[in-house]
């Protein structure tokens, strides 16, 4: 921070490896400092009501209970599961099955065997909101996948005429594993603006063989981050609360009113991989927090 008046309050972990990978947040931050040229800025915040939403989030996934997909689990259809459809639906190379002989729950999951250079996917379309924030997750399992062969989970965001705004492939696969979870810390992203329908494809390029189960597109839970700025012990009002960080893409602010306090609302839990800045003029650049 190089800005007069910019004030960081507190930053959050940033050790991704992907900009879509994130750990869940802290439930509660509280930070008091510090003293700067041209004035003393306190700052706290805390996250409202989070914890449980955050700590239930890798199981309530699994509840079903925000799910935009049908028959996550493969476990409905008669031939062939209810909701799902192989792509492309003529592939020379490629076999799709609904597997019963291998399942993370249930009895089912769905199967892509491809011969080299062939490529196929199990395909579910699932209307969106641009601007909304979704996770992705599910169980992937593999056998003598050779590169450049790879199975991922993948994401087709489209306009309503079904144009493609935005592909999203999560880390790939290959080589040979029993049906594990993608992605422990969840997959995070912001449909693009005037997206009206998303493809989550479960996707394979030979050769080998790719099982998928379990497979949880949603919105993301949101919370609201509130707090106080002050100097001198005295509530600041007027000050510019920014919260900026991926996979968001864009910036939350909110100004803080007489009483020094600020309202962030509907922020994705997707920490803490994030910074939390306060500015007003008059007052310097000072750094506060840090790593939790
Ligand atoms: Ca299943």
């Amino acid at each position: 921070m190089d800005r007069d008046g910019l004030v960081l309050l507190w930053r959050g972990n940033v050790p991704s490896r992907s900009r879509f990978r994130w750990r869940l947040a802290q439930a509660i931050v509280i930070l008091e400092k510090q003293a700067v040229k041209g004035g003393t800025v306190k700052g706290k915040f805390r996250l409202l009501g989070l914890s449980a939403l955050v700590f239930g989030l890798s199981f309530a996934a699994f509840s079903g209970a925000n799910n935009l997909l049908v028959n996550p689990s493969f476990e409905d259809g008669v031939g062939s599961p209810t909701g799902w459809n192989p792509w492309p639906p003529q592939a020379p190379g490629v076999t799709f099955r609904w597997d019963d002989g291998r399942a993370h729950s249930g009895a089912h999951s769905v199967c892509v065997e491809a011969s080299p250079r062939a490529f196929g996917m199990w395909r579910q379309e699932v209307p969106v909101q641009g601007g909304t924030v979704y996770i992705l997750a599910g169980y992937v399992g593999f056998e003598g996948i050779s590169p450049p062969g790879h199975c991922n989970l993948q994401l087709v965001f489209r306009d309503g005429g079904e144009k493609i705004l935005e592909r999203v492939d999560l880390l790939a696969h290959s080589g040979t594993r029993e049906l594990a979870y993608d992605f422990p810390w969840e997959v995070m992203v912001r449909a693009p603006a005037g997206a009206a329908l998303c493809e989550v494809n479960l996707f394979l390029q030979g050769p080998g063989v790719a099982w998928f189960d379990d497979i949880v597109f949603a919105p993301a839970p949101t919370g609201d981050i509130a707090g106080t700025v002050a100097s001198g012990g005295q509530p600041l009002p007027g000050v510019r609360v920014f919260l900026w960080g991926d996979p968001w893409g864009k910036t939350y602010e909110a100004v803080t009113d007489d009483q020094g306090r600020y309202l962030i609302e509907g922020v994705p839990v997707a920490g803490p991989r994030y910074l939390l800045l306060a500015q007003k003029g008059g007052h310097k650049t000072q750094p506060i927090g840090g790593w939790p």
